[in-house]
């Protein structure tokens, strides 16, 4: 069932992508999905210059002969389809789970259309029963951890097969309950402002539109 929402999710998001644009491509299993559809598109003629947010997302579209263009070459991306871990119907996310939200953020950043796709378990009224990745660099990590019970924050260092997390960028990656975030916008506010933290998974104000598995589209 959920495979199956996050695969229709994904071939709505994909008959947004135009001949001649930059596409941003997604990591994690619902992003997947979407880049197996435009890898089918590519050899049927569609000629796109994609920016993945991931290493691991870059090996898929490699394999799939996507073509792939550097982010430093562009300074505007037209359209992105990613994933999330959580999504309100204010189209606020948490990301993250996949451990890619840095570079996932400054796609986005300089996205004109940000579609996310989702299954419908995914949807939430409050944002916060997901714990919000923070990625801080490795020296700051009991700094931030430290900082963040001040902001009534459980930290817990991810791991991954016993050892430390490291991102694509080699940093690490908190974990952080905050319990139901009622402020969403304030709480993004306070971790950009806390020293050691290079990007956190609330994404606020970032996506134009959730297509969620069961047909349904919220837009902006
Ligand atoms: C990615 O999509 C991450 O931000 C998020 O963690 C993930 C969701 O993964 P999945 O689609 O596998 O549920 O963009």
């Amino acid at each position: 069932m959920k495979d199956q929402e996050k695969k229709n999710a994904a071939l709505e998001a994909v008959t947004y992508i135009k001949s001649g644009q930059v596409v941003g491509l997604g990591t994690g299993s619902t992003a997947y999905f979407a880049i197996q559809r435009v890898g089918e598109l590519i050899k049927e003629g569609l000629t796109i210059k994609a920016i993945p947010t991931s290493e691991e997302t870059k090996r898929l579209a490699m394999e799939l002969s996507i073509p792939l263009i550097d982010i430093n070459e562009v300074t505007t991306i037209d359209i992105t389809i990613d994933g999330a871990d959580e999504f309100t119907a204010g189209l606020q996310l948490i990301k993250g789970g996949g451990g890619a939200l840095l570079r996932e953020k400054i796609v986005a950043s300089i996205t004109k259309q940000q579609i996310i796709i989702a299954d419908s378990s995914k949807k939430v009224e409050k944002l916060g029963a997901f714990k919000v990745p923070v990625e801080v660099i490795p020296f700051a990590a009991t700094a931030v951890a430290h900082k963040l019970k001040s902001l009534n924050g459980a930290a817990i260092l991810r791991t991954k097969n016993n050892t430390v997390y490291l991102t694509d960028q080699q940093n690490y990656i908190l974990d952080v309950d905050f319990g139901l975030i009622d402020e969403p916008a304030a709480l993004a506010k306070a971790l950009d402002h806390i020293t050691g933290v290079v990007e956190h998974g609330l994404f606020i104000d970032l996506a134009s539109m959730v297509i969620c598995g069961q047909g349904e589209k919220t837009e902006t």
